[in-house]
């Protein structure tokens, strides 16, 4: 199943979450020339006819007391990141098409989330949660029905086209509602006495090929249900790490592995909360006359425990020769993969892998603990004395 996520008048939203005196009034978000056009309209601006696109003298003659804020980009930008962000947790193919909708493939994520309806009622609550902003979803077999799908239920709604409903969907589905379709096609559809999708059925596909290009051969696999266009995930980032400058240069071996455990701790924090998991580690040594060394490994399975990137973190110390006392110390991770795509185990786990496979639960409490009441208030034992060591408080 694919899920279209798009948000509800993303900017105008977003300006009456910022301000709440805004909230339940009409509110538009355009330029400040005279020849402005409104880019957002809150749906209460709706309410009056007021619609994207329309000239913003237009909307103050429907709805005189329309409150028009001039926006702020970055802040949109900033906003469109974190949903991002919070969609890719649910699935490695995560297709970003504008600054607030994207497209999902979650074949394969139910075991990690549930059926697809379950991951579209997980990613509106946590969207809502991080960013009190509300979206709609459409979930369908095939891609541009659920665009369709999105839009049937705004705002804040969420729609499913089952397969045995697409025909009944196709059947009703205005031509010009098919995304690509625009005014000038719409014309030509309009002579050929095509109306709906399922006009398209009755003409021959290489016919729709000469008249209308690449768009008709698409147009008649659509009106028959067939989408193939796959949904393409944005390249993930390619590392997590780190890192701080020490207040004063050490050198004993206990302290630096104290500094590593809190950095992979929280190196491993930022990588669960993307659902990912890691397949290389490694550290960064800055030295009191400022040279630099770097030093990472393939670990032997993939991981995300704090305490699996820390014991490889702190092996790969454990083989660096110190002469010099150390300034700055970092951990990174890298060769990602969502936790819902399969991995090759190992048949026979050995006793490490058992313990960090048991830690990953314990991460996961820690996590959830840290996410409702702030970063510091459960930490490893080994991090909350000054002196001491050991391994893995
Ligand atoms: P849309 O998703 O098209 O619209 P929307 O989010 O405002 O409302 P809806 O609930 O119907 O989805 O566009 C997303 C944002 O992109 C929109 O808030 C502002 C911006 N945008 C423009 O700047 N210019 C435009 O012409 C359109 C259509 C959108
Ligand atoms: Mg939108």
């Amino acid at each position: 199943m694919i899920l279209h996520v798009d948000m509800d008048a993303f900017f105008a939203s977003v300006e009456q979450r910022d301000n709440p005196g805004l909230k339940g009034k009409p509110v538009i978000v355009s330029g400040h020339s005279k020849r402005s056009v409104v880019s957002t309209a809150s749906y209460e601006a709706r309410k009056f006819g007021i619609h994207s696109a329309m000239p913003v003298f237009q909307a103050k003659q429907l709805c005189p007391h329309i409150i028009i804020l001039p926006g702020n980009r970055e802040k949109y930008v900033a906003d469109s990141r974190r949903i991002m962000d919070i969609l890719s947790r649910f699935s490695p193919l995560m297709e970003p098409v504008s600054i607030d909708e994207a497209y999902l493939d979650v074949h394969g994520c139910e075991t990690l989330f549930g059926s697809p309806e379950e991951i579209g009622l997980k990613i509106k609550g946590t969207i809502f949660q991080e960013l009190a902003l509300s979206c709609s979803i459409g979930i369908a077999p095939v891609r541009f029905l659920a665009k369709i799908a999105s839009d049937m239920n705004k705002p804040d709604g969420m729609t499913l086209i089952r397969q045995k409903d697409m025909e009944n969907v196709i059947r009703d589905l205005p031509i010009h509602r098919v995304p690509g379709v625009g005014a000038q096609a719409m014309k030509q559809m309009a002579s050929l006495q095509i109306e709906t999708l399922w006009d398209v059925r009755h003409f021959d596909p290489d016919l729709l090929n000469r008249k209308f290009g690449k768009m008709g051969s698409r147009l008649s696999r659509l009106c028959r249900g067939i989408d193939d266009t796959p949904i393409e995930p944005r390249s993930i980032r390619k590392s997590i790490s780190s890192e701080t400058t020490l207040a004063d240069d050490i050198s004993d071996p206990a302290g630096v592995k104290k500094i590593l455990l809190a950095h992979a701790h929280r190196v491993g924090r930022d990588l669960r909360k993307k659902n990912w998991i890691c397949r290389h580690v490694s550290i960064k040594i800055k030295f009191s006359d400022f040279s630099q060394i770097t030093r990472g490994r393939k670990t032997k399975t993939w991981i995300s425990s704090s305490n699996a990137i820390f014991d490889e973190a702190g092996a790969l110390f454990d083989k660096v020769n110190i002469q010099k006392k150390i300034r700055l110390l970092g951990v990174g991770v890298s060769n990602f993969k969502h936790k819902s795509e399969p991995v090759q185990m190992n048949l026979i786990p050995d006793d490490g892998e058992k313990i960090h496979k048991q830690w990953e639960s314990v991460d996961a409490a820690v996590d959830s603990v840290l996410l409702k009441f702030g970063s510091d208030l459960v930490q490893k034992a080994v991090l909350t004395h000054k002196s001491g060591g050991g391994k893995n408080g």
